[in-house]
């Protein structure tokens, strides 16, 4: 149960809560403790095995007993009553940015405010004009924060924070001598929004590692480096920890700081179940470490067969593992093509000669270029002709190359009845209604794209869609962004036994390009396979013009079967 970073949490917030009571000296010496636990490069409870805690730069006598105690109850009976003797809304109060635990102890002293909502209250009745050390501005701040708090911590799209992962990434790999770097915590588990990054690596020079991220263009603010951890703020404001951690402790800091939360306390009970303990530094018996170096040794030291991280979120996968049944999520590898490239308006033959190129390269065997159809505003538009006639008269191709209309679910208006298409897509009108006119032709409809992911989240917006997949025997798009089908719409859409499709990223702008890893990573966190992909498929089996079902394969398009593995996760 214990964990370091929890014990230096405590302390930290025992400071906090002394400076509001209005102790003088005893909050920086908790404080320098609390320092001084994060940058131990072991477990607290084996310092406290070798009787060596009282070592630890500012661990005194008085601390290391509160250390043993922590480590022995899991809690520190001082903390606990100095909990009780300040209003937990002032605690709120002190964590708001531009105040501190001083400033929250003149507000309960001088305004006898104990929280939040009182002090928004005694801003409004005035009663901090005139108060030494609050101008104008200064309240209007305090003012802005508390609004700020009120509306919950910001959380970013994974969208926006994947090209400044990859960057960060990428820096600390080029300019730093590590072995191995990730990200962990939620953006690893692929949920639709981060709180913070969290960055894991292991290094033989780890200042280099410090060295090369803080001093990235992106980082606005080093707000504390110890010397295994580092967190700065970038200049957009969002957060990010790095640790270095030791290769033998890797797989148990990654296990730990993907969380999520829930997932980890589960786990730590199953591990006590077992006489074992398990925590960032590794799984133990004892004093004996028995796992640490890598996450399916540490989930195998538990019983368990690996977890996908888009999973560990404590809804019954861990009793799934328990039981060797964890599914085998669709992976990168799973793809056989895409079926929902959209090219810009003025694109040339070489445009398509360029993105055929590019599937072909990725291992594709078939990619559906939308040639036109009616735009969200209910305008028709379709490519250049001579665009088009690229994508049935191309040189020689490996893969099979597909035009697609993408419409409303109307019948297509008569200027572009004589568009030649194999195969339609459908998309929601901006009112995200289905149009009481069936598409003329069902069995053509093959994808459902844009369903947006406000519309998804309400059961009431996804339904319609569903009902018309069922219907039609049409998959549904997941992703890419943040207003697209998320993992929740595409657990409703694997629930009804509709099969989605993934977007792929193709023609994408670069490298970066966070449009395949974050749909794959919202389907995954829906539990979906590749047997639930539509672009998983052979193209025998994608009900498209000729080569329906009812056709046999041709072979000549096939790329041979490719091998999945359980293991995978999002580039
Ligand atoms: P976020 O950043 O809000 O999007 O969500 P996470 O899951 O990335 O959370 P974060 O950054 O606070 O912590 C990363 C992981 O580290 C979290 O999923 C579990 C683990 N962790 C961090 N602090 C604690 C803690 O105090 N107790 C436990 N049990 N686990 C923690
Ligand atoms: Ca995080
Ligand atoms: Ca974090």
């Amino acid at each position: 149960m214990a964990s370091n970073a929890e014990a230096a949490e405590i302390f930290r917030t025992i400071a906090d809560l002394l400076d509001v009571l209005g102790e003088k000296f005893k909050p920086e010496a908790y404080r320098r403790a609390a320092r001084s636990i994060e940058s131990l490069t072991e477990d607290l409870a084996a310092v406290a095995a070798r009787k060596e805690l009282r070592a630890v730069p500012g661990v005194g006598e008085a601390i290391a007993e509160k250390i043993e105690e922590y480590l022995r109850t899991g809690t520190v009976l001082y903390y606990e009553r100095l909990k009780r003797e300040v209003p937990p809304g002032l605690v709120e109060l002190m964590r708001l940015p531009g105040l501190g635990p001083k400033t929250a102890r003149r507000f309960w002293v001088e305004l006898g405010v104990e929280g939040p909502n009182e002090l928004r209250d005694a801003i409004a009745a005035g009663r901090l004009d005139g108060m030494k050390g609050f101008a104008t501005k200064k309240i209007e701040q305090l003012r802005t924060a508390l609004a700020t708090a009120a509306a919950g911590p910001a959380r970013r799209a994974i969208a926006d924070v994947y090209p400044v992962a990859h960057e960060l990434l990428r820096t600390i790999r080029e300019r730093a001598t590590v072995d191995r770097v990730e990200v962990a915590g939620s953006f690893r588990r692929g949920r639709e929004t981060v709180g913070d990054l969290d960055i894991l690596a292991t290094s033989k020079d780890p200042p280099t590692v410090f060295e090369a991220f803080s001093s990235h263009p992106l980082v606005a603010e080093v707000k504390m480096r110890g010397e295994t951890k580092e967190t700065v703020l970038l200049s957009g404001g969002l957060q990010v920890d790095l640790r270095v951690v030791k290769p033998e402790e890797f797989g148990a800091a990654l296990q730990y700081f993907t969380g999520s939360k829930d997932h980890n306390v589960h786990l730590r009970s199953l591990a006590r179940d077992r006489g074992l303990k398990v925590n960032e530094y590794g799984v133990f018996r004892g004093e004996e470490r028995v796992a640490g170096a890598s996450e399916e040794e540490v989930y195998a030291a538990l019983g368990l067969a690996w977890i996908p991280p888009e999973l560990r979120e404590d809804r019954g996968e861990i009793e799934a593992a328990a039981r060797g049944v964890v599914p085998s999520l669709v992976t990168e590898r799973d793809l056989r093509g895409e079926l929902h490239l959209h090219l810009p308006a003025d694109a040339t033959p070489d445009t398509v000669d360029r993105v055929v190129a590019e599937a072909e390269s990725r291992g594709y065997s078939y990619l559906g270029i939308v040639v036109g159809g009616v735009g969200p505003d209910g305008a028709p538009w379709r490519l250049p002709e001579a665009t088009r006639s690229r994508l049935a008269h191309r040189p020689s191709s490996r893969i099979r190359v597909l035009g697609a209309v993408e419409a409303g679910s109307t019948p297509l208006p008569p200027e572009l009845s004589s568009l030649a298409h194999e195969y339609r897509i459908v998309r929601p009108s901006s009112s995200g209604s289905v149009a009481k006119t069936p598409v003329e032709d069902p069995a053509s409809t093959v994808l459902v794209a844009h369903v947006g992911s406000a519309v998804a989240s309400e059961a009431a917006g996804l339904a319609p869609w569903v009902d018309f997949a069922r219907r039609t025997g049409a998959a549904i798009e997941v992703g890419p962004g943040p207003e697209r089908l998320d993992s929740v719409g595409a657990r409703q859409v694997r629930e009804a036994g509709i099969a989605v499709h993934l977007p792929t990223g193709l023609g994408g702008a670069d490298e970066d390009d966070p449009t395949r890893a974050i749909g794959l990573g919202f389907a995954r966190r829906a539990g979906i396979r590749a047997d639930g992909t539509l672009n998983a498929r052979p193209v025998e089996a994608l009900r498209i013009g000729a080569d329906g079902p009812s056709r046999a394969p041709t072979g000549r398009s096939r790329v041979p079967p490719r091998g999945r593995s359980a293991k995978g996760r999002p580039a």
